[in-house]
């Protein structure tokens, strides 16, 4: 089926078919467009990733879109930075960009273009240079939390929501960051074809160059030896070698173990504690303290654990520093987030419903065992899937999967595990209580092929990240509009006189609404007036055919 031109739409809400298929045959038309990989679909801008440099993310772009109305440009990111931006100032309210999509979808690289449109057009009054050093973290974030995954060479192994300050005038005055579950198995296990952190790599590839220092690292020179110490430190801890002794229940490490004596003199440890602590254990009761041999594969997870352990301490560390330096010099008037969430973990979909919804919704299906009210809320509910806890937020967003989409080291004890969990929820809700404080605007990422592997159909991905049911819920509303002289001049030859009675049918009543400056239509009824007005010219055809074959 070839689309008629007037179907080549830039908001997918505007389709005269609203359907799936001629959604993803749009999206498909314009896609093979050279640069046309982003269109909306209602506020939702869905972006499919091009795999390739296009030359639509200059400066003299950003300027382009800086100050324009979103529906007079092409769709594109700076479109819905300009449109956050525009509506920080004229509504006086915070903003977020919630960005999402499966991996190697290209959410991080969306993120980073929406910073670059607001470090450009929000740029720093003083000579600060606030915004260069908010661009300038990302490279520090990606050598520390990305890895290469047989999805994404650059995949980011953690979610992060960047909050940008700015100053009454607009102008970015700082940021601050916050990080949300770093993949901590990774430092110490790799699938196969996967890799560990960029920083080791990073490292291990600078360790002889002078200019081994200038790893992007603009922090102060003893803060980066420090940090590059303990990267350093972790590698030879993995390579630490634990021999089982005969018995099968104790281990040791040899004194003599080079990656051992390097852990100890990078990280300042007692090479003998080290050693005796990596193969025995101390068990602490109401009345007596124990020390206990590990077996060899004991030894191993304990040592693993530490790594782990560091390498979250550090990366911890060192967004806590980046927010230090990022700090806002002065106060800030209105901030505008970016969230990057890798993966599925996270699914935030547009408001539609209201409080009251999730009253009818607790009285409705309270006793289902598939739905739960949570204690803490009115607004939301949890859906009990085969599969996992989906908790639904019915004020801004939301749908927000509470269950980690990544592997999480199994917990040393239950105590462990509540505070994990506890302090996973305690963040997440903070993140939630922020995003409900602020104008969203939806980024929605497609990987349109298999390149890297295991990708969903397109179809399923604009499914899941709630496209297509943004479509349907404009098809139960009224999604095509025409102002009244537009309308007027395409349909003038079906009406009588100027109202809306057609020359041989009527729309039913319910299928149109007039608004101010606009008609308003249900999905499906532009498609029926472009039908009866097509056999109107055909049927004018056939009798001006006629006429003239009986001039002749
Ligand atoms: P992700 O953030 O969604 O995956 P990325 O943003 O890292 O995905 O994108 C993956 C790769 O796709 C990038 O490294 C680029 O090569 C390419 N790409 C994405 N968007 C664009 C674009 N607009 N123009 C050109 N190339 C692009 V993950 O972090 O794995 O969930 O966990
Ligand atoms: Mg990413």
């Amino acid at each position: 089926m070839l689309l008629r031109l007037e179907d080549d739409t830039n908001d997918l809400t505007a389709l005269s078919y609203l359907h799936e298929p001629a959604v993803l045959h749009n999206l498909r038309v314009r896609f093979l467009e050279p640069n046309h990989i982003y269109t909306y679909c209602g506020i939702v801008l869905v972006a499919i990733n091009p795999y390739d440099q296009l030359h639509i993310y200059g400066e003299e772009v950003i300027r382009a879109y800086s100050g324009q109305n979103m529906g007079d440009m092409d769709p594109h990111i700076f479109a819905v930075a300009e449109e956050a931006y525009k509506q920080m100032g004229r509504d006086e309210r915070n903003q977020s960009i919630i960005v999402s999509g499966e991996s190697g979808a290209g959410k991080t690289v969306s993120a980073k273009y929406a910073m670059r449109f607001f470090a450009t057009v929000g740029g720093s009054a003083n000579d600060t240079n606030v915004e260069e050093k908010v661009l300038a973290s990302s490279p520090i974030m990606e050598a520390i939390g990305n890895a290469k995954t047989t999805r994404n060479d650059n995949s980011s192994r953690f979610g992060k929501y960047i909050q940008i300050g700015f100053s009454r005038h607009f102008h970015i005055i700082g940021a601050n960051m916050r990080t949300y579950l770093l993949e901590k198995s990774r430092v110490v296990f790799q699938a196969e074809d996967e890799r560990n952190y960029h920083i080791f790599y990073q490292l291990c590839a600078s360790s002889s160059l002078p200019e081994f220092r200038e790893l992007g690292l603009r922090i102060k020179e003893s803060s980066q030896s420090s940090i590059f110490k303990v990267v350093a430190s972790i590698l030879h801890l993995g390579n630490i070698e634990i021999c089982a002794e005969r018995d099968g229940e104790s281990c040791h490490v040899s004194r003599d173990d080079l990656h051992l004596q390097h852990f100890s003199r990078l990280l300042g440890v007692e090479l003998q504690q080290m050693e005796h602590w990596l193969c025995h254990r101390k068990l602490v009761t109401s009345s007596e303290t124990y020390l206990k041999n590990m077996s060899k594969k004991q030894a191993e997870n304990a040592r693993n654990a530490l790594a782990k352990h560091i390498y979250a301490r550090m990366f911890d560390w060192i967004v806590e520093h980046i927010n230090k330096v990022l700090q806002s010099s002065s106060k800030q008037h209105s901030f505008i987030g970016v969230l990057d969430i890798y993966g599925l973990h996270f699914l935030l979909v547009p408001k539609g419903t209201d409080q009251n919804w999730a009253q009818k919704l607790y009285q409705k299906h309270s006793s289902s065992a598939h739905f739960q009210k949570p204690r803490m809320s009115n607004t939301s509910f949890i859906i009990n899937h085969f599969a996992d806890k989906v908790l639904r937020n019915t004020r801004r967003s939301s749908r927000v999967n509470v269950r980690p989409a990544k592997p999480t080291p199994r917990p040393a004890n239950k105590e462990h595990r509540k505070t994990v969990g506890h302090q996973f929820r305690s963040s997440l809700h903070m993140l939630m209580e922020t995003l409900n404080a602020t104008t969203p605007h939806y980024v929605r990422c497609i990987k349109p092929n298999d390149y890297k592997g295991r990708s969903r159909r397109a179809v399923q991905q604009l499914r899941a990240c709630g496209v297509l049911e943004t479509i349907r819920i404009s098809a139960a509303g009224y999604p095509s509009r025409w102002t009244y002289p537009d309308f007027f001049s395409r349909y003038r030859v079906l009406l009588k006189k100027s109202d809306m009675t057609l020359a041989d049918k009527k729309l039913e009543p319910d299928m149109f609404q007039f608004g101010k400056t606009k008609i308003f239509f249900r999905a499906g009824q532009v498609a029926y007036l472009e039908k009866l007005r097509a056999d109107r010219f055909r049927s004018a055809c056939i009798r001006i055919q006629k006429t003239v074959r009986g001039w002749l």
